[in-house]
This record gives C-alpha cells, structure tokens and sequence, in this order.
C-alpha cells in the first residue's frame, strides 16, 4: 500500500520549512555517527548489561545502565491538570492592519506583518492518551512571538464559559472530571458529577448548551471556531481604548462530526484530529483561520446593549457587533518533538504586549493567577519560559536568577534594580516611550465584597438565545445530546432537576428530552422573547471550501478513479481507493476502512463484503454524500440503501462532489433517518 503521508525523515526536513526556524539552535541537537552516553563517552553496547558473567548478576558498576534506565524512569511530566490532550502547530499570522486604529501593538495594527505563532488544541476533561473525538469543548490556544514580546491567546472553541468566577473553576473541573473513586468516565460529561454540579449551579446553563450541540463534537480542528471569551481592552497610540472580543473564523466554516461518528472514531481512531492536524500540513493541506474582532465602545459600565462584558457566559450577538477581520493565521509546520514543543508549551493569560490590557472579568482576574502557577509543578521550577518553545523572540533582560533547571549562565553582580554596579551590561526599566509595558491608568474603588454584579444573575436568556438561533436539525441534535448524557446519570434526581432548568430555558427542548428519559417535562420560565442571532447557526445554505476532506472510492485503483483524484486534488481534497487487498494505488483494504474516516464514499464495485455494506449504511446514516460508479448499485442494494434517496449521487464527477462536500452534509436526508410515527 502507499503511505498516506511522505515518510518522517521528508516531513521532519528543515530546508523545507515554511516559516522562520525560531528553534534553529536546538532543534536536532542529538548529532554525530556514534552512540553516546549522556557525557559523552562513546557506547560499545546498548543491549547487554554489565554482569559478572553472561548469567549474572548485573554489576552496580554500569554507569550506563543506570543512566540509561534514570532517565526513561523520569520521562513524563505531569500531565496538565485540564486540557491534558491536545496536539500543535507552528503557523504564521499575517496582520491586515485593519486594527490600526484600535491598537498599538505592531503584530495586529501593522499591515502585512508576520508573526511566528505556535498553536495548541485540546480537549479539557480527558487524560493525555483519551480520545480525540469526545463531546467537550475545546481549547485553541496560541502563542504569538512578537518582537515586543510573546502574546498568548488562551481561547476555546466555545465563546462562552460555565463560570463566572475564577474561583469556581476547581469545583467545576472536579465535577466535570472522572469520578474521584474509580477515575471514570474518561473524557466526558455524561456522568452524575458534571450533571449535579451544572444543574445547581445554573450560570453553567449557557455553555452547556453550546457543549451539548455539534460545537462539542467538531470534524476537525480545522473546522472549529475559536474565541478568547473574554472581554479586552485595547489600547492605540493615542491611549485611546476600545473593548474587544477575539474570533478565530476557519476558513474551511465551522462542522462537526455526526454523534454516533464521534463514538466510532473513539475507538477506530482515537487520535482522528490529531492525524488530520499533522497530515494535513504535511501534505501542505493547511490549516487557516481569520483572527476577527468585535469592537465596543469603552464605556465606563463595560457593558453594552445591556449585556455586561464582564460576565463570560455571555455573547456579543454578531448582528450587534459585526466581526472585523485583522489578520490571518496559516498553521503550516508541524513540530518535531511531541515532548519538546507540545507538551512543554506553557501558555499564560498574562502574557500580554502594550497594546492589550485584560479587564476586570473575574473569570479572566483568576486565569491571571493560575497559568503561571500551574506551570511550576508541570513543568518543574520557575525556568520553564527558557525551555525552547517558550523562549520569547524578544530580548529578555528579566534579573531573574537561579531556580530549578537553569540553563542561563548570567553574568555581572547586580541582578537588582537600582544599581550603579551592572553598567553596559544591566537592563534599565523602559517607558512606554521605549515600548514598555505600562498598564492604563484606570480608577479602582469598591467595597471588599464576595459577590456577583446584579447583571450576572440572568443565566437563561443567552443560553434560549442560542438554542433558537440554531437550524431545526441542530436543535434535534442538543435534545438528543441532552437526552444521552442524563440517561448516562445513575441519580434520578439529577436528572428530574436539569429538566427543571431546562425549563427555563425553552419548553420545545425540555419536552423533548423529558420524553427521551421517560419524565413528565416540568413547567419553567423561559424567557418571553429572545432574538436570535443567525451567526451562531452551523447548518445554513452556504457552500464552504473543501481543503482537507477525504473521498472514499470502494473499488480498485483505476483509470476513472485517478482522474477523479486528479481533478478532486486541485481543491485539496484527498481521494482513497479501499480495495479488498493491498497493492499500488491502494490506501485502504476493505479490512482497515471505516466510513468515519471519509467525507463522501462512492461505491464502485459490486462486491458483498459484509464491511463494505456496514461503511456504506454507516456513510447513509451520517448523512454523507454517496456516488455510484458502474457496478456499484449492486452494493447499495446489498446495503439497502435506495437510490433514489437525497444525495446519492449517479455516475458523479469532480464537480458535483465538491458541490456535495462544500455542504458538509446531505442534511436533506434527515427525515428518512427518523423513526416513522407508530
Ligand atoms: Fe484554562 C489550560 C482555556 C478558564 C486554569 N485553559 C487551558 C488551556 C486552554 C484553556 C485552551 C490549554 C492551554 C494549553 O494548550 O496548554 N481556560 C480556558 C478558557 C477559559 C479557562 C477559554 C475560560 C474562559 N482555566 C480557566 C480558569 C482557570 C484555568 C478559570 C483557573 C482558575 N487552564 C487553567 C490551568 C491550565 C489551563 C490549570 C492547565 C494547564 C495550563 O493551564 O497550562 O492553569
């Protein structure tokens, strides 16, 4: 069979790189011809230990083989305590200058300016080596290396949050996590922990909904949106001040995966997204997204259109304020070490270039606190920002000293400030004159109070908000997302109590899922009228690009099938011949294929193998376009698929394929898959 991607030592070749190499000095430092130890000293034999005699004993004497087995002992870290999975990406972002206006800092405001970024994705419940495709939100973390300092974009691909307060995140995390007893489930929110905490804590309701639609199940990295949350505040020349949210638009639009996909890709494929990021770049596939602001004024009250910017489990509506391009982002290397570069970035709210002031958001106030913090058990001492990945691409002139794994040889005796004793050779603080960082004067007064602003207390409007500005068959798909993860619950309270907050958010949706569960849907207060906001709908008419998505061909490697990869490939769209066996031109057997790995299938052949029946009633069942070449209606007949049902295409070419894909789905084929009314 024919590798699916160039071999590791083509994808690893530096020459052929497309950004700046920002790791020039450390990457691929292991060099010379011979085995070493970690000194140094050239290796006869790694495969024997020394013994007194080929039958032992082993000899304590064997430096190397106690160096060799120390340091694998000591090979993991800790994992983090959320966000654990997740996989990376080098890019560049190039500025429009569209935020000139807005900001001073140089990396968004300056026309045509490009930025090395480093990006991480994620999961947030699940440990390192759970799966990809689980229903959670997901990080989209990026890490700017400006001149003027590193810039962290800590965001999800959710705009909202399910708190409002830092100081809720480890109650939350503790019930969203496995349950402490016997660590399970991994991975997920359809267990009694998550489903008691959220339904009495109901600022959660918002994001909850939104973790239940298609945002939690995406089809890849590629196809999510990502949001900073909160709300900012930037700051221009003039130190005029605007508020912002931060939008990251894929260029490919925003799709998920169908559910029952998700669970099959868990176990075919537990590192579905991951794959894709890595193959994607590899075969030059990138992956793009516009970096998009929304723009308020800075009133004193930090609210407008009476929704408080403070508050994270609320949206700015885009009708309300339109998203504004300033810049685009290229993911376009993949890093070489998982380890050095994935594992080790440590991204920080803090990180912050002039330009870009955080506020008083009390969910963002904690996150201030807690990334630094949670990088000095991870990563093992305050010296983590020396590590390669997190080295800034600025000077750093910090006066730091010492600390757990310094790898700095500093040199003068006045590491202080003032002093008279460094010279040349000792920083000196800078104004903003100098490009420093100087926060903006803002008056702070209060009573020391534990509490919320009144405006925090509305938890229902948004979350009805959203939920009916969605298409009806995203609807269908939270009442079902809903309905699994109660029905995953063991207490019958927890239950019979979300359906009471549901109750307050939309009877349509609580009567549905009450039925699921077999519970009489309760009477609640949803809000009267809400108006909603068509840019949070996924399924609408509009026909999106195709980079990325795979076509299934079952049948053999032949002349049409070429030509359709030709023609399919022009629009990065990658064409796989699944063939009973192995041979050239083939990338799948009938015996490795599985329907979740393609976007659209065509069956070309006849043949009655029972797997090729299952992949294709699995395509139908997603909803996926299907075409069918010569013989091929024999095996649709074989899995009982009508020929005549929507989006099954006949004898389809380059073109009505792309048109099929540029949908996502057949979604006109969702009545057929409904049970008929008894
Ligand atoms: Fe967080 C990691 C996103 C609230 C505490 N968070 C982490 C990552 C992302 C987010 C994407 C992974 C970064 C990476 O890839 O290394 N977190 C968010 C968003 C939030 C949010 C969008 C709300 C708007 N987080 C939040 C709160 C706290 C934390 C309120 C603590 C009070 N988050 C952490 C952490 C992590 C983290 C414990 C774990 C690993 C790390 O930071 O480096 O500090």
């Amino acid at each position: 069979m024919e590798p699916t991607v160039p071999s590791p030592k083509v994808k690893q070749d530096a020459e052929s790189s497309p950004v700046k190499e920002s790791l020039a000095t450390v990457r691929g430092l292991q060099t010379g011809d011979h085995l070493t130890s970690g000194q140094g000293v050239r290796l006869p034999d790694t495969d024997h230990s020394l013994k007194a005699g080929p039958r032992g004993p082993a000899l304590l004497e064997d430096f190397h083989l106690r160096e060799k087995i120390t340091h694998f002992d000591h090979e993991r870290i800790p994992e983090r305590v959320v966000h654990a999975r997740g996989s990376g990406a080098y890019g560049t972002f190039t500025s429009y200058g569209t935020a000139a206006s807005v900001t001073k800092a140089p990396f968004l405001a300056e026309k045509d300016r490009e930025t090395e970024v480093f990006v991480r994705f994620s999961t947030v419940l699940g440990s390192r080596g759970s799966a990809d495709t689980v229903r959670d939100t997901r990080g989209f973390a990026t890490k700017f290396y400006t001149p003027e300092g590193t810039f962290d974009l800590v965001g999800n691909n959710m705009p909202v949050f399910f708190i409002q307060d830092a100081i809720k995140f480890p109650d939350l995390i503790h019930a969203a996590k496995w349950h402490p007893d016997r660590e399970i489930p991994q991975a997920q929110t359809a267990h009694d922990t998550f489903w008691d905490f959220v339904s009495l804590h109901t600022e959660a309701t918002h994001h909850v909904m939104w973790a239940m639609s298609d945002r939690g199940i995406p089809r890849s990295y590629r196809t999510m949106e990502g949001f900073g949350v909160h709300t900012f505040r930037l700051v221009n020349a003039e130190n005029e001040t605007v508020l912002v949210k931060f939008h990251w638009k894929p260029v490919a639009g925003v799709h998920s995966q169908a559910w029952e996909e998700t669970q099959i890709t868990g176990g075919v494929d537990p590192d579905f997204h991951r794959r894709d990021l890595a193959d994607s770049i590899d075969a030059g596939l990138f992956y793009e997204y516009e970096l998009g602001i929304q723009v308020m004024p800075d009133s004193g009250d930090e609210t407008f259109e009476g929704i408080d910017l403070l508050d994270a489990t609320k949206i700015v509506p885009e009708e309300l304020a339109p998203v504004q391009p300033i810049g685009k982002l290229v993911l376009n290397r993949n890093p070489d070490n998982f380890h050095a570069e994935t594992e080790q970035i440590a991204f920080h709210m803090g990180n912050l270039v002039p330009g870009i002031e955080v506020t008083n958001d009390p969910l963002l106030q904690g996150r201030l606190f807690s990334y630094l913090d949670t990088q000095l058990s991870r990563l093992g001492g305050p010296n983590f920002t020396q590590l390669p990945i997190n080295r800034p691409h600025a000077p750093v002139n910090d006066n730091f000293r010492d600390g757990l794994h310094q790898s700095v040889v500093h040199r003068g005796i006045a590491p202080y400030l003032p002093n008279s004793l460094a010279g040349e050779e000792g920083p000196v603080p800078a104004g903003p004159e100098k490009g420093g960082y100087v926060h903006l004067p803002k008056p702070v007064l209060g009573d020391k109070v534990r509490a919320n602003p009144v405006s925090f207390a509305d938890h229902y409007t948004q979350a009805a908000l959203f939920y009916a500005s969605l298409s009806p068959i995203e609807q269908d798909h939270i009442a079902e997302a809903f309905t699994f993860e109660l029905s995953k619950c063991y207490e019958q309270a927890i239950r019979v109590r979300m359906l009471s907050v549901l109750a307050n958010v939309n009877s349509e949706l609580t009567a549905k899922v009450a039925a699921g569960l077999g519970l009489p849907a309760p009477e609640g207060k949803p809000p009267v009228t809400v108006t909603p906001s068509p840019a949070l709908a996924q399924i609408t008419d509009r026909v999106w690009p195709i980079a990325g998505r795979v076509v299934g061909i079952i049948g053999t490697p032949d002349k049409q099938a070429e030509a359709l990869q030709k023609a399919l490939k022009a629009q990065g769209v990658v064409v796989r011949v699944i063939a009973p066996v192995g041979g050239p031109g083939v990338e799948r057997t009938f015996q490795t294929a599985r329907s979740v790995e393609f976007d659209a299938v065509i069956a070309a052949t006849a043949t009655t193998d029972l797997q090729m029946t299952v992949l294709l009633q699995e395509a139908f069942r997603h909803l996926k376009p299907i075409g069918v070449w010569g013989k091929g209606e024999q095996l649709l007949a074989n899995a009982g698929i009508d020929l005549k049902a929507p989006g099954i295409l006949p004898d389809p070419d380059a073109e009505t394929l792309a048109a099929a894909l540029g949908r996502h789905r057949v979604w006109e084929r969702v009545p057929l898959l409904k049970p008929a009314a008894s």
